[in-house]
């Protein structure tokens, strides 16, 4: 007799393996920072909620107070312009969660509900419209193409960290039933 506990494998259950390799191969895998603000000001569970309430799958976590020099490579392409010692410094000085999202289209997704990078200028309903006021503090950052996803996933979490793992409900966030999921 098989004991209850160890009957059922995690692969067991969820949609069967080929339908979560094409989902695994369509979807996007996006890095998310709770910038120091959102941490500071309790935010990062309501922000969470936002992501996994759309249907994004949380694939890695990490909490980090963010090394100077992983930031400025982090924002390389900004070096020089007035702001990025300022926003270096941000981001350096307190801890952060970092996510990995993963989702068809999950860096668009993600980045429309982020909202407008100003505070001050982001729509009601997005995350920056909705949280915060600030031009500086601006709670959020999401990788903004597929090239930056690879690469600021890569900065951000070692091989391992980031989890390929089977949602029990997949096959009634996307419909899985042809030959894409939609
Ligand atoms: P992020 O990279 O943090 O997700 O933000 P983003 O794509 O919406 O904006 P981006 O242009 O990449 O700028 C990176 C961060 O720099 C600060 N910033 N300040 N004062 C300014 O003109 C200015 N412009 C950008 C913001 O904190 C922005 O998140
Ligand atoms: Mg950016």
């Amino acid at each position: 007799m098989i004991p209850a506990h160890s009957r059922h494998t995690p692969s067991d259950r969820g949609p069967p393996i080929t339908k979560q390799l094409e989902l695994t191969m369509a979807a996007e895998t996006t890095l998310i920072i709770l910038k120091p603000d959102a941490v500071q000001r309790g935010l990062m569970g309501r922000i969470i909620t936002r992501f996994e309430d759309k249907g994004l799958q949380v694939c890695g976590a990490k909490m980090m107070q963010i090394p100077m020099s992983l930031a400025q490579t982090h924002y390389a392409d900004h070096k020089g312009k007035p702001f990025y010692d300022g926003l270096v410094g941000f981001m350096t000085s307190s801890p952060v969660l970092v996510l990995a999202l993963r989702g068809v289209g999950a860096i668009a997704i993600c980045r429309s509900m982020m909202g407008a990078t100003f505070g001050s200028q982001a729509d009601a309903g997005t995350i920056r419209g909705d949280f915060g006021v600030s031009n500086s503090f601006n709670l959020i950052h999401g990788s903004d193409s597929p090239e930056a996803a690879a690469k600021e996933t890569g900065l951000f979490f070692r091989e391992g960290e980031i989890l390929d793992w089977t949602r029990a409900n997949e096959c009634w966030v996307y419909d899985l039933s042809g030959d894409e999921p939609e």
